[in-house]
């Protein structure tokens, strides 16, 4: 974003169409850079009209193979379509974002759809803000269905998955007892579960032990007791179960719009809740972390080694100091 851009026209000429207003906001979103809330702020109440969904898995699954055919499968019916390609595994942008870029080449001269890549943790607040600023854009400039990919290899990536309206799990043949040791907070996370690398032995087994583990009441929040996810079978290379996916995808769309769409308001709110919360806490440690900086972490943290000082009445105090919106605010006594 240049630096002399005012929000209201970098939105406004996002809201417009122009592609490369979007790129560059995405990329302050990712560099964590100060304009790009203000630029958010004036977007949100332009979304809200596409469709989330997150595909998720641990490394190597086929998540990005899958994203692939979903696009050409959802081009195909003349949706529009934003990618999230989230890869917290290379911070500094590893082979794996690349290869997703030359596998996604054939979609790269579509100007239906939009692909972007966030390799950093960065300083917006966290990945998870990252994330749902990226898809935001992408709902502002009109996408239909936004697709956010990510590793999933720890909570992190699970809240990802919970910020989309549809939310697939991906695993492979043969994990065997790792199947067990699914997360619970994953198995509640997924509306759909894919099996993907069916050509591979044991993808009927795999499939019969998820559906074994959701039948055992594995979804104990209770979020959603008139959804059973459904566990499909997929070959991402050869293109087998991919239409039984898209189906799966569609049917949980639909249990979304149903009955007014309140399943759909309501999970929009919980994702709402879930995001202002992060943003107060990203803020607040952002501010804490100035005063630190500015007082000196480290000499607090003997004062109370060497047990000069309270622990609990020093967080509290640090606290309060960062709270004061005055610069100079003195470093309170103790
Ligand atoms: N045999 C077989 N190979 C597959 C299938 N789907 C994907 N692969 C291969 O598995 C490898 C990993 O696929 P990706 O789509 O990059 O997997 P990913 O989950 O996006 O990987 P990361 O983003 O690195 O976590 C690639 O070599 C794919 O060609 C499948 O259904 N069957
Ligand atoms: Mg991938």
């Amino acid at each position: 974003m240049s630096a002399s851009a005012r929000p209201e026209d970098t939105a406004r000429s996002i809201l417009a169409g122009d592609v490369r207003a979007a790129a560059r906001l995405m990329r302050a979103i990712d560099d964590g850079l100060p304009g790009a809330a203000s630029v958010l702020g004036l977007l949100h109440p332009h979304t809200g009209r596409a469709w989330l969904v997150g595909v998720t898995g641990s490394p190597g699954v086929g998540k990005s193979s899958l994203t692939d055919a979903l696009v050409g499968a959802w081009r195909a019916r003349g949706l529009t379509v934003g990618v999230v390609a989230v890869d917290p595994t290379s911070p500094f942008s590893g082979g794996a974002i690349l290869g997703d870029r030359i596998r996604m080449q054939q979609h790269a001269c579509d100007p239906g759809v939009f692909i972007r890549s966030l390799a950093t943790r960065g300083q917006f607040g966290g990945l998870t803000a990252s994330t749902r600023g990226v898809a935001a854009v992408l709902d502002a400039m009109g996408k239909d269905v936004i697709l956010i990919e990510t590793v999933g290899v720890g909570q992190d990536e699970v809240e990802i998955a919970r910020m989309a309206d549809t939310t697939a799990i991906v695993v492979v043949p043969g994990m065997g007892d790792d199947i067990q040791a699914i997360k619970a907070g994953v198995l509640e996370a997924g509306d759909v579960f894919v099996v993907n690398k069916m050509d591979r032995e044991g993808a009927g087994r795999t499939a019969g032990e998820i559906e074994a583990m959701l039948s055992l009441g594995g979804r104990g929040d209770g979020r959603d007791q008139g959804w059973t996810p459904p566990v499909v079978l997929t070959c991402a290379v050869d293109g087998r179960g991919l239409p039984e996916l898209v189906a799966a995808f569609d049917r949980h769309r639909a249990h979304l719009l149903a009955e007014g769409g309140w399943r759909l308001a309501a999970r929009r709110g919980w994702a709402a809740q879930a995001e202002l919360l992060e943003l107060v806490k990203a803020r607040l440690m952002q501010r804490v972390q100035a005063r630190l900086d500015q007082d000196g972490l480290a000499v607090l943290a003997q004062e109370i080694a060497q047990k000069r000082r309270d622990p609990y009445q020093a967080a509290d105090q640090i606290l309060a100091a960062a709270m004061r919106d005055t610069e100079e605010a003195p470093w309170p006594a103790m």
